[in-house]
């Protein structure tokens, strides 16, 4: 049975040494918000472990795999290609680690951007990713303090300092992120 330590051990050949310490911080985070307010910690700490699985796949080989399964919406390839890691490492872990579950796939997937409708996993992973101790984004603090109250103010907090800074830098913002916003606003 996969566990927090075997995810772990999974992925760290897929990473650089930089992105495997985050991605531990990430897990410890998600495992502190899931407790706080009530995620399953088992799909928590796999979804966080692996949930930047797909960071250093070469983009070629991304854009084939959204092109080829029919689930993936095909506009992420219209947006940066930093948007694919997550729906890519959704698929992968069905395909490389053969673990089908639908939450915690869908944590993976929208860890970048968010979307509608999002689960208390979805959001603790989102948020851990966002607030993890060695991430010193503008306004992280603001999203940290809000995290020890609610999950939902934190994730909006994190979500705006993100379009903001993303049409600060006159960069495309993808529509899921707004989406992800509103239903949290
Ligand atoms: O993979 P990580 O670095 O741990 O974090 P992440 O998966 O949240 O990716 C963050 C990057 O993605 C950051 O550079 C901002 C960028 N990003 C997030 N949402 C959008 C976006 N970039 C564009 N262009 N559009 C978005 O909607
Ligand atoms: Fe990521
Ligand atoms: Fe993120
Ligand atoms: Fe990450």
């Amino acid at each position: 049975e996969l566990n927090r330590d075997k995810a772990l051990e999974f992925v760290k050949p897929y990473l650089k040494q930089k992105r495997y310490e985050h991605t531990i911080r990430v897990t410890d985070q998600a495992v502190e918000l899931a407790e706080r307010f009530g995620a399953d910690v088992w799909k928590t700490e796999i979804a966080a472990a692996l949930h930047d699985y797909a960071k250093y796949k070469p983009l070629d080989e991304m854009k084939r795999w959204i092109l080829e399964d029919r689930r993936l919406p095909k506009d992420l390839l219209d947006y940066h290609h930093e948007l694919w890691h997550g729906p890519v490492g959704a698929l992968m872990l069905e395909r490389e680690i053969g673990l089908d579950d639908k939450e915690v796939k869908s944590a993976i997937q929208c860890h970048t951007t968010g979307k509608k409708h999002m689960t208390v996993l979805d959001k603790v992973v989102f948020l851990a990713d966002y607030i993890e101790p060695g991430r010193d984004f503008p306004g992280v603090e603001v999203a940290r303090d809000k995290s020890k109250e609610s999950l939902d103010d934190a994730c909006a907090t994190a979500l705006k300092n993100t379009i903001h800074f993303l049409v600060d830098k006159e960069r495309t913002v993808y529509p899921d992120t707004f989406h992800a916003f509103n239903d949290l606003i």
